[in-house]
């Protein structure tokens, strides 16, 4: 049984505008894997422990899909001050020189399927962050003062890449309200699951990046997703 893999690293934040090398690997960079929560929903081909896999769409723009290839390296964005609350965002590090990406989330063209999931450059939506030491294990969230919401894939086209080409996209749902109260409802045809953290080095950047490592934050993130079979106890 795999527990969490608590990490230590040094990180110099004294020294103003210089990269956050860690020096244990994966304590500030992480990959996202897709863990089902639903298999009976699951799609055909399974998108279990696929990565969250980047479809370009654009200078700078990129659509969030399920895919076999280690995907991006994340790191969280903020300061520890805000960390307890919602001003954290998701970035990652793109082209030469190195800017940042960010996460953010919008509604697709039919609100049937949620909001699409989108890595640009930019700071990223805010209060998209990992789950803490009050849950069972380490997943993404969106607003997780938000009781009811869930990431999901689902089989659809990229506008950018035609009608033809069907892509197992990466979207988001929150609850929606119906006569009964608000329930979370997961579209036909979609998967909802968890993009789960596996840790990975997230390298010091050249001296002309225009991205900053020095506000990455420590996380909780597994040395293997695809090895943790039942979650185990929580590491600490
Ligand atoms: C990262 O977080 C710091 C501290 O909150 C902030 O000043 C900086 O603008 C953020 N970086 C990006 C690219 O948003
Ligand atoms: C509201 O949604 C829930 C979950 O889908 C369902 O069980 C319930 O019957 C719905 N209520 C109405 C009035 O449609
Ligand atoms: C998703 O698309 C594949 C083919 O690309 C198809 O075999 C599968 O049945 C689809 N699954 C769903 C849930 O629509
Ligand atoms: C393959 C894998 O890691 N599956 C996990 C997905 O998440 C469930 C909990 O929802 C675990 O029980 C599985 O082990």
């Amino acid at each position: 049984m795999r527990l969490f893999l608590l990490l230590t690293a040094t990180c110099d934040l004294a020294l103003a505008g210089s990269s956050c090398v860690p020096t244990t690997s994966g304590s500030y960079g992480f990959r996202l894997v897709v863990n089902v929560t639903d298999p009976s929903r699951d799609l055909s081909p399974s998108i279990n422990n696929l990565y969250l896999n980047l479809a370009h769409i654009g200078p700078a723009q990129n659509r969030a899909i399920a895919g076999p290839t280690p995907g991006p390296i994340f790191y969280q964005n903020g300061t520890s001050s805000m960390s307890g609350l919602s001003f954290t965002t998701l970035l990652t590090d793109g082209g030469t020189p190195p800017f940042p990406e960010g996460l953010t989330y919008a509604q697709e063209r039919t609100d049937a399927k949620g909001s699409g999931i989108y890595v640009s450059a930019g700071s990223g939506a805010q209060a998209v962050k990992l789950t803490r030491l009050s849950n069972p294990y380490s997943y993404l969230t969106i607003l997780s003062e938000v009781i009811g919401s869930s990431f999901i894939g689902c089989n659809s086209t990229i506008p950018y890449y035609g009608e033809e080409r069907q892509f197992q996209v990466i979207n988001w749902v929150t609850t929606t309200r119906n006569a009964t109260g608000t329930h979370l409802v997961i579209p036909e045809g979609c998967v909802p699951l968890n993009l789960v953290p596996e840790c990975a080095v997230l390298e010091a950047l050249p001296p002309d990046a225009k991205s900053s490592h020095e506000w990455a934050q420590e996380v909780r993130c597994y040395e293997d997703v695809k090895g943790v079979s039942g979650w185990g106890t929580v590491g600490y």
